[in-house]
């Protein structure tokens, strides 16, 4: 039977893909977006979908708005995809982040909870919340310990919406994703930020201003692909009791290893050379310098290392990712959604 899917967030990344996804399964989709001076569906026409979806005015910081959503809106599945979603912004305002990743996603579930009891709930958590980690990999039992503002108020949220589950029944499923990406991502994070200036090396035949600037390169993540992820929410919300799961690959690489497999995409291997701020990553083959270290990306603060063990979601629903490191990187490098 068809669905009545509402997306919140639906003008980001994991909205256009999770959009597209529910599309094929013949649902509707009602997203939420947000007024801004110039609203912007580029992924949604990127996609092909944008005249498929019905889009609504939502906004995570008016209450007034959301609770008429809630109240007037006939909805099977409600993922709430919205957030301010960049780590290094949540340092530079983290009141603005604590409110929308976290306090208005507690607002959202009262809400729910009381005007549409019998909906399914889809919260974005994250790998952010185990920050420094206590343990690796990280699985649903890995104690938390967020090292952001981000972090921080997504947990919040995440801790909320479980209590809900407990104390009230409430239908509140959390899936705990690792970073994924894909060509929609946005240009700050760092898998676009690396593939972008790639890409616009290759098409300028080689020739480019400025290295490319970048800062923790020690950093190790478990990358996945969005469109393997938004297909993990969905399977979870099929489930009849809801829970959290872990979404996560197994492999984790550095900044510096995912940079190394971008240039190699376009036929380009790196040598580095010096350390700490001096570090550079060289064209072996022609001895210009391509990447350099630039103090002004790093964080006040950092997760070192994330790497996912996601047996839960396999053992429940099935779930496990179609797409390499590989596939990504090619997606990224070439612009492919
Ligand atoms: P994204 O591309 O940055 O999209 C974020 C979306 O939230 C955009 O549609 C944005 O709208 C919207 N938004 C921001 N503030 C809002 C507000 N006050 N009210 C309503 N909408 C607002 O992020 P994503 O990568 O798709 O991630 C989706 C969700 O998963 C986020 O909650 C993120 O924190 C979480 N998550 C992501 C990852 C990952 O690796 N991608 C991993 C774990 C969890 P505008 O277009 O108007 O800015
Ligand atoms: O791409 P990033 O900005 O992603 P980050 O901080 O891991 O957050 C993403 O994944 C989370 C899941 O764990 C999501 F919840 C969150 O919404 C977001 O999608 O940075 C990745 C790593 C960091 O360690 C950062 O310090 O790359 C390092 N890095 C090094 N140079 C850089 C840069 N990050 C960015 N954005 N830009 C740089 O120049």
């Amino acid at each position: 039977m068809k669905k009545n899917i509402f997306i919140t967030g639906i003008t980001g990344q994991d909205g256009a893909y999770l959009a597209k996804y529910h599309l094929d399964q013949g649902n509707n989709i009602i997203g939420g977006a947000r007024r801004n001076s110039e609203r912007s569906f580029w992924r949604l026409e990127k996609m092909g979908i944008k005249d498929k979806v019905k889009i609504v005015d939502f906004d995570l910081l008016d209450y007034h708005n959301m609770l008429d959503v809630v109240k007037n809106t006939d909805i099977d599945e409600f993922y709430n995809l919205a957030a301010q979603s960049f780590v290094g912004t949540s340092f530079r305002q983290p009141f603005y982040s604590l409110k929308c990743n976290g306090l208005a996603v507690c607002e959202l579930v009262e809400m729910l909870l009381e005007h549409k009891p019998n909906t399914k709930f889809y919260q974005a958590s994250t790998s952010e919340m185990f920050g420094e980690v206590k343990s690796i990999p990280q699985d649903e039992n890995t104690p938390f310990n967020p090292s952001s503002p981000y972090g921080i108020a997504k947990l919040m949220a995440h801790n909320f919406v479980e209590v809900y589950r407990k104390s009230y029944g409430f239908k509140g499923y959390c899936g705990i994703l690792f970073n994924h990406e894909s060509a929609l991502r946005g240009n700050e994070f760092v898998t676009k930020k690396i593939s972008n200036w790639v890409r616009e090396l290759h098409n300028n035949k080689g020739e480019f201003e400025t290295p490319l600037q970048l800062g923790n390169i020690y950093a190790q993540r478990d990358w996945g692909h969005a469109r393997d992820y938004v297909r993990a929410m969905s399977m979870m919300m099929k489930l009849e009791q809801p829970n959290s799961y872990v979404i996560a690959t197994g492999q984790s690489y550095s900044v510096k290893d995912f940079i190394s497999m971008c240039f190699n995409e376009i036929g380009i291997s790196l040598r580095w050379e010096g350390e700490g701020l001096d570090e550079k990553g060289i064209d072996t083959e022609s001895d210009r310098i391509m990447v350099e270290i630039n103090k002004d990306y790093y964080r006040p603060n950092d997760v070192e290392q994330l790497l996912g063990n996601s047996l839960k979601a396999y053992k429940y629903f099935k779930w496990k990712p179609k797409c390499s490191i590989y596939d990504l990187v090619s997606d990224l490098v070439w612009d492919t959604v």
